[in-house]
């Protein structure tokens, strides 16, 4: 073994050690479940399709170079076929993302080879209806190579998902079409967490002043694009479909295609508490219930925007 040979060896060595992230499998399984759910905080009720009951289904999270063992249930309790397309996968439309009949359940495995934040949906005919309805949901695929100076560490994290609401009954042809549309959702609530708008609410996100937000943004609308701007703030980087090799700094409004994710982060002043409405811009949905209030203050509890608290 010459000394070339030595040093690749230890080079090869020192990247596996310092990387500390394994490739590992992990398992995930979703119930399609169909039920009314409150769609704003007044605690009004709408008949939602969702993954496991709640709009947005669970975040997933898993990192690069992971393996998914996925399962679908669909009870025999629904009326509906559903599917699910991992927009984090690369498979075949005809097979892993096939209908499961009421009854049954469908099991398959996918590499998450792509980092990122993307959103996976319901396929099943009509496609318009079944994602409308809220069957979509967030994987987050961290980056092997962990954070690093253009991918900074984030002191908060939070998970928006922006979806539409259309009123009790309309068809799914009418869906398709944008007819009888009467809101946007924000993690499957109008103004979710905008008490300025809506003196309903309750939440907000919050962070420490100087904290960087991270946000996990997603569209989940069917038809229409998010023009997503921070209020009173700039985005400081922005990473296209959340992957760190795709960084863009101090932009103002971006949008968001139907069916896409970005990774946006904020860094308000650290010298005061300030306000930021985080909102899309495009004001039919902005009205509408697609603004999100971040506040930062001193004091804020710790784990707020951590761990399981990147969405609430
Ligand atoms: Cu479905």
């Amino acid at each position: 073994m010459n000394l070339r040979t030595v040093t690749q060896l230890g080079i090869a060595l020192l990247t596996a050690m310092s990387g500390t992230v394994w490739a590992e499998t992990v398992k995930v399984s979703l119930d399609a479940v169909e039920t009314d759910l409150i769609i704003d905080n007044a605690g009004n009720k709408q008949s939602m399709w969702t993954y496991s009951g709640t709009v947005p289904g669970p975040v997933i999270r898993v990192t690069e170079g992971d393996v998914v063992e996925f399962t679908l249930h669909n009870s025999a309790d629904n009326e509906q076929s559903h599917s699910i397309d991992f927009h984090a996968a690369i498979v075949d439309v005809l097979d892993e993302f096939a209908s499961v009949n009421p009854g049954e359940q469908k099991s398959f495995t996918f590499a998450a080879n792509h980092p990122g934040v993307f959103i996976y949906h319901c396929g099943s005919d009509s496609m318009a209806e079944h994602i409308s309805r809220g069957m979509y949901g967030v994987i987050i695929v961290d980056p092997a190579a962990g954070y690093s100076e253009t991918f900074p560490r984030p002191d908060r994290e939070y998970v928006l998902v922006q979806g539409d609401l259309f009123a009790e009954g309309t068809s799914a042809e009418d869906r398709a079409m944008g007819k009888d549309w009467t809101n946007a959702l924000v993690n499957g609530k109008v103004f979710h967490y905008d008490p300025v708008h809506d003196s309903n609410a309750s939440l907000t996100l919050e962070a420490e002043p100087g904290e960087r937000v991270r946000i996990f943004f997603v569209n989940a609308m069917i038809n229409e694009a998010a023009a997503f701007h921070p209020i009173a703030g700039i985005w400081e980087r922005v990473w296209d479909n959340g992957n760190p090799k795709n960084v863009r700094y101090g932009l103002q409004t971006v949008e968001v295609p139907p069916a896409h994710g970005m990774v946006f982060d904020l860094v308000p002043p650290a010298d005061r508490p300030t306000n930021n409405a985080l909102v899309d811009h495009r004001m039919r949905h902005a009205l509408r219930g697609a603004i999100t209030v971040l506040m930062t203050y001193e004091g804020v509890a710790p784990e707020k925007g951590k761990s399981e608290l990147i969405i609430r």
